[in-house]
């Protein structure tokens, strides 16, 4: 089987969720094939998607190789993390203590900062019209949020002992941190992470991925009329 047969499926979009894995992905430096989901396209309702995706959001993964050698896909860019992080163990500590420091800040991304995150984006970037209680209530929620990790941060390099996957989940979240109304200039501890990060040439591979290519399709309003105002169907 030559290298490329083992390499991992990447479903994918440049943004803070997908840079995640891909961060993750060429900080391993284990073989990965990129399948871009053009979600301003729609392609994350196509059936083929949707079995690997139920959500219809991307990032997710395949990989040819999985427990007992077979075949298995993931979805939700947390488990992707926590899988990778097992599976070539690296970036997630197996000490129990180590791995409950890094679930925490995780799940805290998962659950806060990246949805936090992405409204505030929304309602400053992409909302029809201008709504500023929504403005104000995710600028300052961010703000907040930015407040905790800079906390956490003073007098330690990493969110949760070494450099691991939770600092890369954060950091997706961070780079836009323009779009989200916030100055890293007012979180010093938050700034020299980030400037750590950014700094590490697997992080700035991954988060290069696909932007060429995103480039050269169509207007991002186009995007918005698929993205925005989903339900159930
Ligand atoms: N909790 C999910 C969120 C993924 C997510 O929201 N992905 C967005 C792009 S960042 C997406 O695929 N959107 C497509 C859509 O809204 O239909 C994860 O972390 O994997």
């Amino acid at each position: 089987m030559s290298v490329q047969d083992k390499a991992i499926e990447l479903y994918y979009w440049p943004t803070p969720n997908g840079w995640k894995v891909t961060i993750l992905l060429e900080e391993l430096g284990v073989p990965y094939r990129v399948n871009y989901v053009n979600i301003g396209q729609g392609e994350q309702f196509e059936p083929s998607f949707l079995a690997i995706s139920p959500n219809n959001r991307m990032p997710a993964i395949i990989d040819p190789e999985g427990p007992g050698g077979e075949p298995i896909s993931v979805f939700e860019s947390g488990a992707i993390l926590q899988y990778l992080g097992r599976k070539f163990a690296q970036f997630y500590p197996t000490d129990e203590r180590a791995r409950v420091e890094v679930d925490q800040w995780l799940f805290w991304q998962m659950g806060g900062l990246g949805p936090m995150a992405g409204q505030a984006h929304h309602f400053r970037q992409y909302a029809p019209e201008q709504v500023p209680y929504a403005i104000d209530r995710y600028t300052n929620e961010v703000n907040r949020l930015y407040g905790v990790m800079n906390r956490r941060l003073a007098g330690r390099a990493f969110l949760a002992g070494d450099y691991s996957i939770a600092d890369m989940a954060c950091f997706g979240w961070v780079k836009p941190h323009k779009n989200q109304g916030q100055d890293l200039a007012d979180f010093p501890d938050l700034k020299r992470w980030f400037e750590t990060l950014l700094a590490r040439p697997a992080v700035a591979r991954g988060c290069e991925i696909g932007i060429e290519y995103r480039k050269t399709l169509g207007d991002d309003k186009d995007a918005q009329k698929v993205l925005f105002g989903q339900k159930a169907r």
